[in-house]
């Protein structure tokens, strides 16, 4: 498999020109973009300036009320260029009763991204989940045009607003066998290149894609996706694309991703990794977070290495609006930013494996792919750094408690690299941090910045933390010192 190098197609090229200028009327919109792309500042390339570097997108998904979340529509504006909509062009919002249609949602999703310069992948036309009764009610003869329905009136609609269409999601059971939902059942196997004909006549020039999840290794089910879009292609059926949903366990990446993609790249569909996410069992350990940063590399580079792989798309901004912490109890932390919408280590190395630069100011080491977040300080943070400002704040329980320390620069001059000291109070010993690491777990302790947070502008703050197990007393530490300075507490 080679490594190939992309030149970006002509109307993609113009399209993108279009989003600019788009972009640009939204780029002056808050001062929440500057604060936040200041703190992703830690990668000066944007995640999605890297992605269209390379001829491929980057994206995520959002739902309606995300778009009230101002911190969080920052990061996805700033940071991504193609939006899914998390529920709101499925069945269940769009045709919640036999003919009658709601797009509003949907709607608001469109405008919000035609006004960030972002393309959609419209998600979904056919499914068996959030598929409103009365369509799984209806009498076997009536499947057909009922389907047929939703496709036409819902890809008419969006017609020329979105890039793509997952036509039909999650066909396959995981043995490789069609799905026995109401679709199947009324029409067999016929129903998939039905749901492409259909939507291909609505909307010619959107990509039509099926997606489904545990197909990115090479597996019974991945085997059963090949098969029919072998099929489908050999009897003209409009297909473009596969998607490969990509919700990941910790560590749990298949060897076989790249290939296995290439091989449906093979034959003549565009692939894209849709979904992606990554779970972890909480709470997560730096090591955790250095482990996820390289399964996010490991994806991105399987999509760099596959021709016809167009882009790669996050489920969710960030931890705090992820489906995971609800579907699957004791786990989370499984995208590229944090609870508060800050980078976590995987975005850097998503940024490095698409190319990207994550500092030229900061002398903190440019992430690898598999970048670990416990980058060292660099030299200058052993010298002095001027005046400082610690606040901390606690919460404990009856054997663990949880710290945050803000951390602001309240000098003139730009800190590249620190280190804070502190000593915790007897019978504390650190089991996690965030935005930081901590050495030794007890006693006098080195907390240094991570490869995103080194550099700490004039008057700029970060915050990291730690949760502890502690034995009566959950005090915070006494002093503080930054690069050798004491610093003021408040
Ligand atoms: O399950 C993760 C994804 C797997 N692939 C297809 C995607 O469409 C799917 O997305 C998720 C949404 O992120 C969730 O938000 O699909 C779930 C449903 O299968 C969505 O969850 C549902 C909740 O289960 C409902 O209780 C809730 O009413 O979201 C609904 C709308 O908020």
């Amino acid at each position: 498999m080679s490594v190939r190098t992309r030149r970006l197609p002509q109307p993609r090229r113009a399209q993108r020109a279009l989003f600019a200028t788009a972009a640009a009327t939204a780029s002056a919109v808050t001062l929440a973009t500057l604060l936040l792309a200041g703190q992703a500042g830690a990668a000066n390339t944007s995640l999605k300036s890297a992605a269209e570097a390379k001829g491929v997108y980057f994206g995520t998904a959002l739902t309606q009320s995300n778009l009230s979340n101002s911190t969080l529509t920052s990061v996805a504006s700033s940071q991504f260029d193609m939006v899914t909509p998390g529920n709101e062009m499925k069945w269940d919002t769009t045709e919640p009763s036999n003919g009658s249609y709601n797009f509003a949602p949907g709607d608001q999703i469109v405008t919000y991204a035609q006004s960030s310069g972002m393309r959609v992948r419209g998600h979904n036309l056919v499914w068996h989940s959030q598929l409103p009764s009365w369509v799984s009610s209806l009498p076997a003869n009536q499947v057909q045009a009922a389907m047929e329905s939703h496709i036409t009136t819902e890809a008419t609609h969006y017609k020329g607003k979105v890039y793509s269409w997952d036509v039909v999601n999650e066909p396959f059971n995981d043995d490789g066998t069609l799905r026995q939902d109401v679709f199947y059942t009324a029409m067999g196997s016929g129903y998939i290149a039905d749901a492409l004909r259909t939507a291909h006549a609505a909307d010619p020039n959107a990509k039509l894609y099926l997606n489904d999840y545990n197909i990115e290794g090479e597996n019974a089910k991945s085997n059963a996706m090949y098969s029919l879009v072998q099929s489908l292609k050999s009897q003209g059926v409009p297909i473009d694309g596969v998607g490969f949903e990509s919700h990941f366990i910790l560590g749990q990446v298949p060897t076989t991703m790249a290939a296995n993609m290439q091989r449906f790249a093979a034959l003549g569909v565009n692939v894209a990794v849709t979904e992606l996410d990554d779970r972890i069992q909480l709470p997560a350990s730096s090591a955790n977070l250095a482990q996820q940063a390289s399964d996010f590399a490991t994806v991105v580079n399987d999509c760099l290495t596959v021709s016809g792989c167009v882009g790669v798309s996050q489920w969710g901004v960030g931890d705090a609006d992820s489906w995971i912490p609800g579907a699957f109890s004791g786990y989370g932390a499984a995208t590229m930013y944090d609870g508060n919408y800050q980078p976590k280590p995987a975005y850097n190395a998503v940024v490095a494996a698409l190319g990207g630069s994550t500092s030229t100011s900061s002398p903190t080491p440019t992430p690898s792919a598999s970048a670990s977040p416990s980058a060292s300080p660099s030299p200058s943070a052993t010298g002095a750094a001027g005046p400082c400002k610690v606040a901390d704040s606690v919460s404990a329980w009856n054997t663990g408690m949880t710290e945050n320390i803000t951390i602001t620069n309240t000098g003139s001059s730009t800190i590249n690299g620190w280190s804070l000291r502190f000593t915790l109070p007897t019978g504390q010993t650190v089991t996690s941090a965030w935005n930081t690491t901590i050495t030794p777990a007890t006693g006098p302790v080195t907390s240094t910045n991570l490869s995103y947070n080194g550099t700490l502008a004039p008057g700029a703050a970060i915050t990291i933390g730690f949760q502890a197990n502690q034995t009566g007393n959950a005090s915070a530490p006494g002093s503080f010192t930054l690069n050798g300075s004491t610093c003021s507490r408040g």
